[in-house]
């Protein structure tokens, strides 16, 4: 942990630096908590940033000081207590800048959040907190007064995803398409429908909105009530249909197995968790949702397991060049239980349409 010591030396800390070791559960960058030795010294995160798919760090960082300190703003307006547990907080670089290259990788540092928690699974009042959390994030967020960059370009556009699919299909780099011929049929069959949102979203039907676009259950810090802090891994926020946050986060919070489970038994909507993060979500967001919005929420449900779906599926094909993996099939066998999660959405649909109908009331 040699280097990981010398780099946060470039970085404006409080405290020494006692012990850094492995944080979290992201598939993307790496993480690590870093201990200070003083008791008074607060504790911090620090992270290699995964350059080669955030590409423009220079924007990335840029578009999370913009998010951070418009919700820090808000939060002051508001009165709010304990603000540095509820926004994070990145620290300087000797070069004046949020982040730090050591000529090979990027790396940034930011306050540890203390008596917080992350959870991979949550229960339906933790989910209607989150609900409201996330709803009151994008409402924060609507009147950002920049445009924030995309740090991803097309990120959550299904129509993209459907061609870096079927472009892995056509290379076929690692000979794995012959195996999977089933799971790319069942994408193909609903890839119309799927694609709903680009088209509405062309049509004028449709705004992109500030979004999280990462809204995993596990990247929201609880404190010891339940109640949701903040919302953390800001990479992703950028301009989206609002699709993003919803679905993204029933993808994960009421998956009743895991994302990557061997047994596809154990993988199912579970509707309480719909209920609850639906109930608090509209709570937070109904000021500036608009009816095809909310209409469509359903639609978002199934969207973002079908789109987890195709991208592990294109990972899988391409031989593994973008998610971490612990074991060779991996990605198969994220993409399996992702389609058996779509799946089970798609026989809650007429329960989801009736929920939302009922929470208009
Ligand atoms: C990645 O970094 P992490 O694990 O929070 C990914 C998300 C996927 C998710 C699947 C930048 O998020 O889009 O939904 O894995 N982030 C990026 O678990 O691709
Ligand atoms: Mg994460």
């Amino acid at each position: 942990m040699k280097n990981l010591q010398e780099t946060v030396s470039h970085f404006h800390i409080q405290g020494s630096v006692g012990e850094i070791k492995p944080l979290g559960s992201g598939l993307i960058n790496d993480t690590y908590k870093v201990n200070t030795i003083e008791a008074d010294a607060p504790d911090y995160v620090l992270q290699r940033i995964n350059h080669a798919i955030f590409q423009n760090v220079e924007m990335l960082q840029n578009n999370i000081a913009e998010v951070t300190q418009h919700i820090r703003k808000k939060l002051t307006e508001q009165g709010e207590s304990d603000i540095d547990r509820k926004v994070l907080q990145f620290i300087e670089a000797e070069n004046g800048k949020t982040y730090w290259f050591d000529g090979d990788s990027y790396w940034r540092i930011m306050s540890f959040i203390p008596r917080a928690q992350t959870y991979e699974t949550v229960n339906p009042e933790y989910s209607y907190y989150a609900g409201v959390a996330f709803g009151d994030f994008q409402a924060k967020l609507a009147d950002i007064p920049t445009t924030l960059g995309e740090t991803i370009p097309d990120f959550h556009n299904m129509e993209f995803r459907l061609k870096q699919l079927r472009e892995a299909v056509a290379n076929n780099a690692a000979g794995r398409v012959a195996e999977v011929q089933y799971f790319l049929d069942e994408i193909e069959k609903r890839a119309e429908e799927m694609c709903k949102a680009e088209r509405m979203g062309r049509e004028g039907k449709l705004p992109k909105r500030v979004c999280h676009c990462d809204t995993k259950v596990n990247n929201m810090m609880f404190d010891e009530d339940g109640k949701v802090l903040c919302v953390i891994d800001l990479d992703t926020v950028m301009p989206s249909f609002i699709f993003s946050d919803y679905g993204d986060f029933l993808r994960t919070g009421a998956n009743t197995g895991d994302e990557d489970d061997k047994d596809l038994d154990r993988v199912n909507f579970n509707m309480e968790i719909f209920k609850a993060f639906t109930k608090g979500y509209l709570e937070g967001a109904h000021s500036f949702l608009t009816p095809i919005e909310i209409e469509n929420l359903p639609y978002a449900a199934a969207l973002f397991p079908y789109m987890q779906c195709v991208r592990f599926l294109a990972d899988y094909i391409n031989g593994d060049t973008y998610y971490k993996i612990k074991y060779p099939e991996h990605n198969l066998v994220r993409t399996k239980a992702q389609f058996k999660l779509l799946q089970s959405v798609e026989a809650h649909t007429p329960e989801m349409v009736a929920f939302i109908q009922e929470c208009l009331k």
